[in-house]
Protein backbone atom coordinates (compact mmCIF):
# COMPACT_ATOMS: atom_id res chain seq x y z
CA UNK A 1 0.00 0.00 0.00
CA UNK A 2 1.48 3.51 -0.86
CA UNK A 3 2.04 5.41 1.92
CA UNK A 4 2.02 8.87 -0.10
CA UNK A 5 -1.21 11.09 1.49
CA UNK A 6 -2.58 12.00 -1.77
CA UNK A 7 -3.11 7.69 -2.38
CA UNK A 8 -3.96 7.13 0.97
CA UNK A 9 -6.94 10.17 0.96
CA UNK A 10 -7.60 8.78 -2.64
CA UNK A 11 -8.09 5.08 -1.28
CA UNK A 12 -10.57 6.55 1.53
CA UNK A 13 -13.12 8.17 -0.52
CA UNK A 14 -12.86 5.74 -4.00
CA UNK A 15 -14.66 3.18 -5.62
CA UNK A 16 -17.66 3.67 -3.87
CA UNK A 17 -16.51 2.86 -0.82
CA UNK A 18 -16.46 5.33 2.41
CA UNK A 19 -15.81 5.75 6.28
CA UNK A 20 -17.34 4.17 9.59
CA UNK A 21 -16.85 6.62 12.04
CA UNK A 22 -16.51 4.39 14.98
CA UNK A 23 -14.87 7.33 17.27
CA UNK A 24 -17.70 7.96 19.68
CA UNK A 25 -15.72 9.10 23.37
CA UNK A 26 -16.45 7.23 26.42
CA UNK A 27 -19.32 9.42 26.91
CA UNK A 28 -20.79 9.23 23.37
CA UNK A 29 -20.66 5.01 23.03
CA UNK A 30 -22.47 5.79 26.74
CA UNK A 31 -25.45 7.24 25.46
CA UNK A 32 -25.78 4.92 22.36
CA UNK A 33 -25.64 1.94 24.80
CA UNK A 34 -28.26 3.39 27.09
CA UNK A 35 -30.52 3.40 24.33
CA UNK A 36 -30.50 -0.79 24.34
CA UNK A 37 -29.74 -0.75 28.39
CA UNK A 38 -26.52 -1.69 28.29
CA UNK A 39 -23.64 -0.61 30.48
CA UNK A 40 -20.68 0.65 28.67
CA UNK A 41 -17.25 -1.52 30.08
CA UNK A 42 -14.18 -1.68 28.43
CA UNK A 43 -15.73 -5.08 27.17
CA UNK A 44 -19.15 -4.08 25.96
CA UNK A 45 -17.39 -1.36 23.94
CA UNK A 46 -14.98 -4.35 22.57
CA UNK A 47 -17.75 -6.45 21.60
CA UNK A 48 -19.70 -4.23 20.02
CA UNK A 49 -16.97 -2.87 17.90
CA UNK A 50 -15.68 -6.55 16.90
CA UNK A 51 -19.02 -7.07 16.02
CA UNK A 52 -18.90 -4.36 13.23
CA UNK A 53 -15.11 -4.97 12.42
CA UNK A 54 -15.64 -8.74 11.84
CA UNK A 55 -18.62 -8.10 9.23
CA UNK A 56 -16.47 -9.29 6.45
CA UNK A 57 -18.64 -8.79 3.28
CA UNK A 58 -19.19 -4.91 4.71
CA UNK A 59 -15.83 -4.30 5.72
CA UNK A 60 -14.10 -5.48 2.38
CA UNK A 61 -16.90 -4.21 -0.09
CA UNK A 62 -17.65 -0.88 1.34
CA UNK A 63 -15.62 0.42 4.11
CA UNK A 64 -12.36 1.75 3.02
CA UNK A 65 -11.73 3.02 6.38
CA UNK A 66 -12.71 2.99 10.41
CA UNK A 67 -12.24 5.98 12.76
CA UNK A 68 -11.38 4.41 15.70
CA UNK A 69 -11.17 6.35 19.42
CA UNK A 70 -8.00 6.07 21.22
CA UNK A 71 -9.05 3.03 23.54
CA UNK A 72 -9.51 1.28 20.55
CA UNK A 73 -6.56 2.01 18.22
CA UNK A 74 -4.79 -0.35 20.89
CA UNK A 75 -7.52 -2.89 21.74
CA UNK A 76 -7.39 -6.34 21.20
CA UNK A 77 -10.46 -8.40 19.56
CA UNK A 78 -11.96 -11.11 22.25
CA UNK A 79 -9.55 -13.63 20.55
CA UNK A 80 -6.35 -11.58 21.19
CA UNK A 81 -6.24 -10.44 17.64
CA UNK A 82 -5.35 -6.51 17.07
CA UNK A 83 -8.25 -4.91 15.78
CA UNK A 84 -6.04 -3.15 13.48
CA UNK A 85 -4.82 -6.25 11.76
CA UNK A 86 -8.77 -7.02 11.70
CA UNK A 87 -9.28 -3.73 10.16
CA UNK A 88 -6.54 -4.12 7.74
CA UNK A 89 -6.92 -7.53 6.87
CA UNK A 90 -10.57 -6.73 5.02
CA UNK A 91 -8.40 -3.69 2.58
CA UNK A 92 -9.32 -1.17 5.02
CA UNK A 93 -7.15 1.26 6.28
CA UNK A 94 -7.50 2.57 10.22
CA UNK A 95 -7.81 6.03 11.29
CA UNK A 96 -8.03 8.04 14.10
CA UNK A 97 -10.17 10.50 16.07
CA UNK A 98 -7.35 13.19 17.96
CA UNK A 99 -9.10 16.24 19.16
CA UNK A 100 -9.85 15.87 22.55
CA UNK A 101 -13.73 17.28 22.63
CA UNK A 102 -15.52 20.48 22.21
CA UNK A 103 -15.20 22.49 24.76
CA UNK A 104 -17.37 25.45 26.09
CA UNK A 105 -15.44 28.62 24.49
CA UNK A 106 -14.30 31.49 26.90
CA UNK A 107 -16.50 34.70 26.85
CA UNK A 108 -18.51 32.81 23.52
CA UNK A 109 -21.74 31.73 25.21
CA UNK A 110 -23.44 28.98 23.87
CA UNK A 111 -20.63 28.04 21.32
CA UNK A 112 -17.61 25.48 21.60
CA UNK A 113 -13.87 25.33 20.71
CA UNK A 114 -12.59 22.46 20.08
CA UNK A 115 -8.92 20.99 21.97
CA UNK A 116 -6.27 18.61 21.57
CA UNK A 117 -3.26 20.80 19.57
CA UNK A 118 -1.34 20.27 23.16
CA UNK A 119 1.23 17.73 22.57
CA UNK A 120 -0.35 16.64 19.14
CA UNK A 121 3.05 16.18 17.11
CA UNK A 122 4.26 13.32 19.57
CA UNK A 123 0.39 11.54 19.94
CA UNK A 124 0.51 11.74 15.96
CA UNK A 125 3.65 9.66 15.76
CA UNK A 126 2.47 7.07 18.39
CA UNK A 127 -1.28 6.51 16.10
CA UNK A 128 1.30 6.28 12.88
CA UNK A 129 3.32 3.31 14.89
CA UNK A 130 0.19 2.21 16.03
CA UNK A 131 -1.02 1.93 12.62
CA UNK A 132 -3.05 4.75 11.81
CA UNK A 133 -2.92 6.22 8.32
CA UNK A 134 -5.64 8.82 8.63
CA UNK A 135 -6.77 11.13 11.64
CA UNK A 136 -9.90 13.07 12.30
CA UNK A 137 -10.33 16.39 14.26
CA UNK A 138 -14.20 18.06 14.35
CA UNK A 139 -14.91 21.84 14.67
CA UNK A 140 -18.84 22.21 16.12
CA UNK A 141 -20.37 24.97 14.79
CA UNK A 142 -23.90 26.59 16.27
CA UNK A 143 -26.27 27.80 14.39
CA UNK A 144 -29.21 30.05 15.49
CA UNK A 145 -30.63 33.49 14.25
CA UNK A 146 -27.29 35.09 15.64
CA UNK A 147 -24.96 32.36 15.85
CA UNK A 148 -22.31 31.70 14.82
CA UNK A 149 -20.15 34.28 15.73
CA UNK A 150 -17.12 35.20 13.92
CA UNK A 151 -14.91 34.59 16.34
CA UNK A 152 -16.15 31.04 17.29
CA UNK A 153 -15.91 30.17 13.54
CA UNK A 154 -12.26 31.29 12.99
CA UNK A 155 -11.24 29.83 16.20
CA UNK A 156 -12.35 26.45 15.22
CA UNK A 157 -10.72 27.04 11.36
CA UNK A 158 -7.52 27.97 12.93
CA UNK A 159 -7.73 24.58 14.91
CA UNK A 160 -8.30 22.38 12.18
CA UNK A 161 -5.80 23.89 10.31
CA UNK A 162 -3.25 23.44 12.71
CA UNK A 163 -4.00 19.42 13.98
CA UNK A 164 -4.00 19.02 9.88
CA UNK A 165 -0.63 20.24 9.10
CA UNK A 166 0.57 18.63 12.14
CA UNK A 167 -0.97 15.58 10.54
CA UNK A 168 0.30 15.86 7.13
CA UNK A 169 4.12 15.96 8.66
CA UNK A 170 3.50 12.77 10.72
CA UNK A 171 2.47 11.28 7.14
CA UNK A 172 -1.20 10.79 8.48
CA UNK A 173 -4.21 12.32 6.47
CA UNK A 174 -6.12 14.94 8.05
CA UNK A 175 -9.87 14.35 7.85
CA UNK A 176 -11.33 17.90 8.03
CA UNK A 177 -14.56 18.14 10.35
CA UNK A 178 -16.17 21.69 10.45
CA UNK A 179 -19.72 20.21 11.58
CA UNK A 180 -22.87 23.48 11.33
CA UNK A 181 -24.96 21.45 13.34
CA UNK A 182 -28.28 20.28 12.68
CA UNK A 183 -29.41 18.84 16.00
CA UNK A 184 -28.36 21.48 17.90
CA UNK A 185 -30.22 24.22 20.19
CA UNK A 186 -32.81 25.30 18.97
CA UNK A 187 -32.39 23.38 15.87
CA UNK A 188 -35.26 25.57 14.39
CA UNK A 189 -33.44 27.21 11.99
CA UNK A 190 -34.34 26.84 8.17
CA UNK A 191 -32.12 25.29 5.45
CA UNK A 192 -31.38 28.85 3.96
CA UNK A 193 -29.83 29.80 7.40
CA UNK A 194 -27.59 26.35 7.19
CA UNK A 195 -26.34 27.09 3.48
CA UNK A 196 -25.65 30.87 4.97
CA UNK A 197 -23.13 29.12 7.76
CA UNK A 198 -21.99 26.03 6.08
CA UNK A 199 -20.64 28.39 3.53
CA UNK A 200 -19.11 31.06 4.95
CA UNK A 201 -17.62 28.26 7.86
CA UNK A 202 -16.33 26.62 4.80
CA UNK A 203 -14.78 29.57 3.41
CA UNK A 204 -12.96 30.69 6.36
CA UNK A 205 -11.54 26.82 6.91
CA UNK A 206 -10.39 26.86 3.62
CA UNK A 207 -8.60 30.52 4.43
CA UNK A 208 -6.97 28.97 7.17
CA UNK A 209 -6.06 26.05 5.43
CA UNK A 210 -4.21 27.63 3.02
CA UNK A 211 -2.43 30.01 5.78
CA UNK A 212 -1.60 26.62 7.72
CA UNK A 213 0.06 25.28 4.00
CA UNK A 214 -1.59 22.27 4.35
CA UNK A 215 -1.84 20.60 0.93
CA UNK A 216 -5.07 20.32 -0.30
CA UNK A 217 -4.71 16.54 -2.66
CA UNK A 218 -3.54 15.10 0.91
CA UNK A 219 -6.62 15.95 3.03
CA UNK A 220 -10.21 14.73 3.14
CA UNK A 221 -13.11 17.38 4.04
CA UNK A 222 -15.95 15.99 6.20
CA UNK A 223 -19.03 18.55 6.16
CA UNK A 224 -22.77 18.82 7.25
CA UNK A 225 -25.32 18.43 4.15
CA UNK A 226 -27.22 21.90 3.73
CA UNK A 227 -30.11 20.85 5.21
CA UNK A 228 -33.24 22.20 7.58
CA UNK A 229 -32.71 22.02 11.27
CA UNK A 230 -33.61 18.79 12.66
CA UNK A 231 -36.78 20.69 14.03
CA UNK A 232 -37.64 22.93 11.50
CA UNK A 233 -39.53 21.69 7.85
CA UNK A 234 -38.15 18.68 6.06
CA UNK A 235 -36.82 20.22 2.52
CA UNK A 236 -37.40 17.52 -0.19
CA UNK A 237 -33.88 14.78 -1.28
CA UNK A 238 -33.45 17.41 -4.62
CA UNK A 239 -33.15 20.38 -2.60
CA UNK A 240 -30.99 19.70 -0.22
CA UNK A 241 -28.64 17.50 -2.76
CA UNK A 242 -28.78 20.79 -5.12
CA UNK A 243 -28.14 23.30 -2.49
CA UNK A 244 -25.40 20.90 -1.01
CA UNK A 245 -23.54 20.96 -4.26
CA UNK A 246 -24.12 24.57 -4.57
CA UNK A 247 -22.42 25.31 -1.36
CA UNK A 248 -19.33 23.15 -1.87
CA UNK A 249 -18.75 24.12 -5.50
CA UNK A 250 -18.84 27.78 -4.09
CA UNK A 251 -16.07 26.80 -1.76
CA UNK A 252 -14.30 23.77 -1.44
CA UNK A 253 -11.52 23.76 -4.43
CA UNK A 254 -11.25 21.13 -6.78
CA UNK A 255 -7.31 19.75 -5.66
CA UNK A 256 -9.40 18.64 -2.68
CA UNK A 257 -9.73 14.71 -3.54
CA UNK A 258 -12.92 13.46 -1.46
CA UNK A 259 -15.64 14.85 0.50
CA UNK A 260 -16.67 12.63 2.88
CA UNK A 261 -20.45 13.52 4.99
CA UNK A 262 -21.06 13.59 7.87
CA UNK A 263 -25.17 11.94 8.91
CA UNK A 264 -25.53 14.70 11.29
CA UNK A 265 -28.76 13.19 12.87
CA UNK A 266 -30.25 12.31 9.50
CA UNK A 267 -32.27 9.40 9.79
CA UNK A 268 -30.50 6.38 8.54
CA UNK A 269 -32.61 6.45 4.89
CA UNK A 270 -32.55 10.17 4.54
CA UNK A 271 -28.69 10.26 5.28
CA UNK A 272 -28.39 7.77 2.17
CA UNK A 273 -30.81 9.00 0.00
CA UNK A 274 -29.21 12.44 0.48
CA UNK A 275 -25.75 10.85 -0.63
CA UNK A 276 -27.31 9.50 -3.67
CA UNK A 277 -29.01 12.59 -5.11
CA UNK A 278 -25.47 14.36 -4.27
CA UNK A 279 -23.67 11.75 -6.36
CA UNK A 280 -26.33 12.20 -9.18
CA UNK A 281 -25.35 15.74 -9.65
CA UNK A 282 -23.46 16.37 -12.79
CA UNK A 283 -19.56 17.83 -12.94
CA UNK A 284 -18.29 17.28 -9.25
CA UNK A 285 -15.16 18.05 -8.97
CA UNK A 286 -14.49 15.43 -6.14
CA UNK A 287 -15.00 12.35 -5.07
CA UNK A 288 -18.30 12.30 -3.00
CA UNK A 289 -18.70 9.43 0.07
CA UNK A 290 -20.27 9.06 3.25
CA UNK A 291 -18.20 9.12 6.84
CA UNK A 292 -21.26 8.26 9.08
CA UNK A 293 -21.54 7.34 12.74
CA UNK A 294 -25.01 7.32 13.75
CA UNK A 295 -26.25 6.88 10.09
CA UNK A 296 -24.40 3.38 9.42
CA UNK A 297 -24.51 2.03 13.38
CA UNK A 298 -28.44 2.60 14.20
CA UNK A 299 -30.19 -0.21 12.90
CA UNK A 300 -26.99 -2.41 13.78
CA UNK A 301 -26.74 -1.02 17.34
CA UNK A 302 -30.50 -2.40 17.72
CA UNK A 303 -30.49 -5.51 15.87
CA UNK A 304 -27.74 -6.53 18.55
CA UNK A 305 -28.69 -5.33 21.72
CA UNK A 306 -25.91 -6.13 23.77
CA UNK A 307 -26.36 -9.96 22.99
CA UNK A 308 -23.63 -12.52 21.86
CA UNK A 309 -26.52 -14.50 20.02
CA UNK A 310 -27.52 -11.43 18.31
CA UNK A 311 -24.05 -10.64 16.60
CA UNK A 312 -25.14 -12.29 12.82
CA UNK A 313 -27.84 -9.90 13.03
CA UNK A 314 -25.98 -6.81 14.16
CA UNK A 315 -23.85 -7.38 10.69
CA UNK A 316 -26.75 -8.18 8.59
CA UNK A 317 -28.11 -4.88 9.46
CA UNK A 318 -24.89 -3.20 9.32
CA UNK A 319 -24.03 -4.58 6.22
CA UNK A 320 -27.09 -3.88 4.61
CA UNK A 321 -26.62 -0.11 5.54
CA UNK A 322 -22.99 -0.07 4.40
CA UNK A 323 -24.00 -1.82 1.30
CA UNK A 324 -26.86 1.22 0.41
CA UNK A 325 -24.39 3.92 1.36
CA UNK A 326 -22.21 2.33 -1.36
CA UNK A 327 -24.62 2.45 -3.85
CA UNK A 328 -25.48 6.23 -2.80
CA UNK A 329 -22.17 6.97 -3.26
CA UNK A 330 -21.90 5.79 -6.88
CA UNK A 331 -25.70 7.57 -7.07
CA UNK A 332 -27.34 4.20 -7.52
CA UNK A 333 -29.17 4.14 -4.66
CA UNK A 334 -33.13 3.09 -5.38
CA UNK A 335 -35.97 3.45 -2.46
CA UNK A 336 -37.06 -0.26 -3.49
CA UNK A 337 -33.94 -1.64 -2.63
CA UNK A 338 -34.37 -0.53 0.92
CA UNK A 339 -37.92 -2.48 0.95
CA UNK A 340 -36.40 -5.48 -0.77
CA UNK A 341 -34.13 -6.05 2.37
C1 LIG B 1 -19.19 8.75 15.81
O1 LIG B 1 -19.33 10.01 16.44
C2 LIG B 1 -18.17 10.84 16.36
C3 LIG B 1 -17.61 11.12 17.70
O2 LIG B 1 -18.40 11.93 18.47
P1 LIG B 1 -17.93 12.30 19.98
O3 LIG B 1 -16.57 12.85 19.93
O4 LIG B 1 -18.96 13.30 20.42
O5 LIG B 1 -18.01 11.05 20.77
C4 LIG B 1 -18.46 12.08 15.52
O6 LIG B 1 -17.42 13.02 15.48
C5 LIG B 1 -18.68 11.58 14.14
O7 LIG B 1 -17.49 11.11 13.59
C6 LIG B 1 -19.23 12.62 13.20
O8 LIG B 1 -19.94 13.66 13.80
C7 LIG B 1 -20.16 11.92 12.22
O9 LIG B 1 -21.07 11.12 12.94
P2 LIG B 1 -22.58 11.18 12.52
O10 LIG B 1 -23.28 10.30 13.55
O11 LIG B 1 -23.01 12.63 12.59
O12 LIG B 1 -22.64 10.63 11.11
Amino acid sequence: MSERLEDIAVQMVAGGRGLLAADESTSTIKKRFDTINLESTETSRRDYREMLFRSDDAMKKYISGVILFEETLSQKAADGTPFVDIIRAAGSIPGIKVDTGAKPMAKYPAETITEGLDGLGERLARYYEAGARFAKWRGVIAISSTLPTRGSVRANAQALARYAALCQEAGIVPIVEPECLMDGKPGDHTIDRCSEVTESTLRIVFEELADARVNLEGMILKPNMVIDGKNARKASVAEVAERTVKVLKATVPPAVPGIAFLSGGQTTEEATAHLSAINSSADLPWLVTFSYGRALQDSALKAWNGKPENVAAGQREFTHRAEMNSLAAKGSWKKDLEKAA
